[in-house]
């Protein structure tokens, strides 16, 4: 019930959106422009404020760096491009990382941290990062499309989490898709997680082997198509081994399929630990949701459970788990400082509470409705 008076609010919200942004000056740089002035009557009530309001920044990856919480998320601008089914209006060009000593404190930006023009493989589209550390060096993990227009994951290096960072010659061999996502498990091994349907190319793979410009997708009643994980090597710039597909199940252990939209995996993978199970979250894509399964190996397999963040406003959900002072936080974006623009996002940051049987409490990106009055 919760989930439709949230999409009425977001409707009617993206009515005025709409409006607001067809009488935009559209002479403003886009990295100036500030959210649209709307009537109070006419906007959703958000739960939470952008962390940062002079860039666009979505898909945060968190991680508690140095004793601070570090965020590298990706860096949204208005380039032109028009909206498609491949996601071209996404054509990010750089990065920033952020940092703050606690949520709620001041916001550090360091600045753009890696261009593409400085990463000789990488033509366009820089998408959602994650960051690694191992024996004081930091790893910015990144996709973006080479010269054939094909996705591939680069690493670049650095000696701060703030960066900058240097990017490699090549793309991480055998890697594909995109949205990288690095776990490090408590015996000091690391993962990686990547894999994106529809723009982010994952139906054009099978096998781990490229299968041309076709989008294959299993029926409707067959397995959905699986993210990817690989154990990293000890240089933390490629794979110790194949990607493998990381399966995700149902309560009856089957695994999720094609035709279950609101519940199979889409893109922005993210790993953590919990009480020691592994929590395997991700983006359903068409459905919105940030969904989550628990297993007992990094590798899976995972056992679906429900949703961590329903729908916000804008058509991508993206988002990062992590600790800090004993406190859980989920870093999300939606589109609220840019009046609902798909690719104009904000990054937010809530707390993430676990029920005592180890499950995850549903959060909503919206302010809670009053309770109804119930009368007899
Ligand atoms: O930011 C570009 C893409 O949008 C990301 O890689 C996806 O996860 C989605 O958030």
């Amino acid at each position: 019930m919760k989930q439709k008076l949230n999409f009425q609010r977001v409707g009617l919200f993206l009515i005025a959106a709409a409006f607001l942004t067809g009488c935009r000056n559209e002479n403003k740089t886009p990295e100036t422009e500030t959210a649209p002035a709307a009537s109070s009557d006419t906007l959703p009530q958000f739960a939470s404020e952008p962390l940062v309001t002079d860039n666009y920044t979505a898909d945060p990856s968190a991680h508690v760096f140095e004793g601070k919480i570090y965020v590298y998320p990706s860096h949204d601008w208005d380039s032109g491009i028009p909206e498609d089914d491949t996601g071209a209006h996404f054509n990010m060009k750089d990065y920033h990382v952020y940092s703050m000593d606690s949520v709620g404190g001041e916001i550090t930006d360091h600045g753009v941290v890696l261009d593409v023009e400085e990463v000789a493989w990488a033509k366009r589209q820089m998408w959602a990062p994650d960051a690694a550390e191992m024996d004081g060096k930091y790893y910015l993990y990144f996709p973006a499309k080479d010269e054939n227009d094909i996705f591939r994951i680069g690493v670049a290096v650095g000696d701060s989490p703030a960066g900058p960072f240097t990017p490699q010659e090549e793309p991480i061999a055998k890697s594909y898709s995109i949205d990288p996502a690095v776990f490090r498990d408590t015996d000091g091994e690391y993962y990686m997680y990547l894999g994106g349907i529809w723009g982010g190319q994952l139906q054009r793979y099978r096998n781990n082997e490229y299968q041309g410009e076709q989008d294959l997708y299993p029926a409707d009643d067959e397995p959905a198509l699986s993210p990817k994980v690989a154990r990293m090597s000890d240089d933390m710039l490629g794979f110790a081994e194949e990607l493998k597909d990381v399966q995700i199940l149902d309560e009856n252990g089957n695994p999720i399929t094609t035709g279950d939209n609101e519940r199979r995996f889409f893109e922005a993978a993210w790993v953590h630990k919990y009480n020691g199970k592994y929590y395997f979250s991700y983006s359903t894509g068409d459905t919105h949701n940030i969904a989550y399964a628990i297993g007992d190996s990094p590798y899976g397999p995972f056992t679906y459970q429900g949703v961590i963040l329903e729908p916000v406003l804008g058509w991508t959900n993206h988002h990062s788990i992590v600790e800090h002072n004993g406190q859980w936080y989920l870093f999300y974006h939606d589109s609220s400082l840019s009046g609902g623009k798909t690719y104009l996002r904000s990054m937010k940051v809530a707390k993430l509470e676990y029920n005592e049987d180890g499950t995850i409490k549903t959060i909503s990106s919206f302010k809670e409705e009053e309770p109804d009055v119930v009368t007899n």
